[in-house]
């Protein structure tokens, strides 16, 4: 009787265990996560990262906080008339065995009210959430624009 019993319990615990084995957060690796330094009296700026998943069915991100920024957006940009705007998304996919990449003139998070001017040379930390509500932190190094990877649009200007 109670060998049954046992015996069903861990039957039990064989099912039930592959649902927890995968969460996105464990899925999801982050790479060069990065946000733009402002100068004093600006309270808003960008941050930018690489998802990759390694999992096997689609992971997205829902959300992102930050205890240096009152509120923390997911935006994209769309080409309106031949002008670049911002819009914010509910989330931003990420295909299993690919990635998404939130960078300059695409996907990125955007980062208000914040609550001291971000440095370069500093790090900013962000909590990033997924769709099944898991989390992962991450540390983006505050560049100046000088340094940003993503040089082109920069070039034209200078
Ligand atoms: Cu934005």
């Amino acid at each position: 009787m109670y060998k049954q019993l046992i015996s069903s319990l861990l039957l039990g615990l064989c099912f039930i265990s592959p649902v927890f084995a995968g969460s996105a957060a464990d899925d999801v690796d982050v790479s060069k996560p990065w946000a733009r330094e402002v100068p004093p009296g600006l309270t808003t700026s960008a941050g930018f990262l690489t998802l990759h998943n390694k999992g096997s069915k689609e992971h997205r991100l829902v959300a992102a906080e930050s205890p240096a920024a009152g509120m923390v957006e997911l935006h994209t940009h769309i080409n309106d008339n031949g002008v670049m705007r911002m819009r914010p998304v509910d989330d931003i996919p990420i295909p299993s065995g690919g990635m998404a990449e939130l960078k300059p003139g695409g996907y990125h998070l955007m980062l208000m009210m914040l609550k001291k001017p971000l440095k370069s040379g500093q790090t900013m930390p962000i909590t990033l959430e997924f769709e099944d509500g898991s989390k992962k932190e991450i540390q983006a190094e505050i560049l100046h624009f000088s340094m940003e990877r993503n040089m082109q649009h920069m070039n034209k200007e200078h």
